[in-house]
């Protein structure tokens, strides 16, 4: 038998310090449910150090890792997990690219963020970028899930 489906899959969405701060969440969430994916999980945290260093771990060692650390702590931190067909990829398209000055319009970053003149990019979400990413962000960010 052959088919076109594919399976449902889950992602980690961060709404960044900077997004709980300019009051974007609800902008994020209502992109997230307007595309159709569903929310599972969605949770405001204060992340610690021990959580961003598993987070950000393949970051370790560049220039911008610890400013990026201290930016993910400068307040709290929308963590939500969604699923849906390929809601990795999706998501990471609603986001646009990393940096938000060259980032498309149409995307969150893209219609929302700039280039604030700071030491790291505040670019005001994060989205897993593959199925182990996904599962491993997921067991940190949420691990009764
Ligand atoms: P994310 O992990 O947050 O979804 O973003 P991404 O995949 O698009 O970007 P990644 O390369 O994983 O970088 C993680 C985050 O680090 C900050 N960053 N700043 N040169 C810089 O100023 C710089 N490079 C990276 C951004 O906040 C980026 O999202
Ligand atoms: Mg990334």
């Amino acid at each position: 038998m052959t088919t076109t489906s594919s399976a449902v899959s889950r992602t980690l969405i961060l709404v960044k310090p900077d997004g709980v701060r300019r009051g974007l969440s609800g902008e994020v969430l209502r992109r997230i449910e307007a595309k159709g994916y569903e929310l599972v999980a969605v949770e405001l945290k204060n992340a610690d150090d021990a959580l961003l260093a598993a987070h950000y771990a393949e970051h370790e060692g560049k220039p911008f890792y610890a400013p990026l650390v201290d930016f993910m702590k400068s307040g709290p931190v929308l963590a939500i997990v969604a699923q849906g067909q390929n809601v990795i990829p999706g998501f990471r398209s609603l986001a646009g690219t990393t940096d938000p000055t060259t980032a498309a319009p149409g995307t969150i970053r893209g219609d929302l963020g700039r280039d604030w003149g700071l030491k790291v990019q505040q670019n005001l979400v994060h989205g897993s970028d593959s199925d182990e990413s996904a599962a491993r962000e997921i067991a940190l960010w949420f691990p009764t899930l």
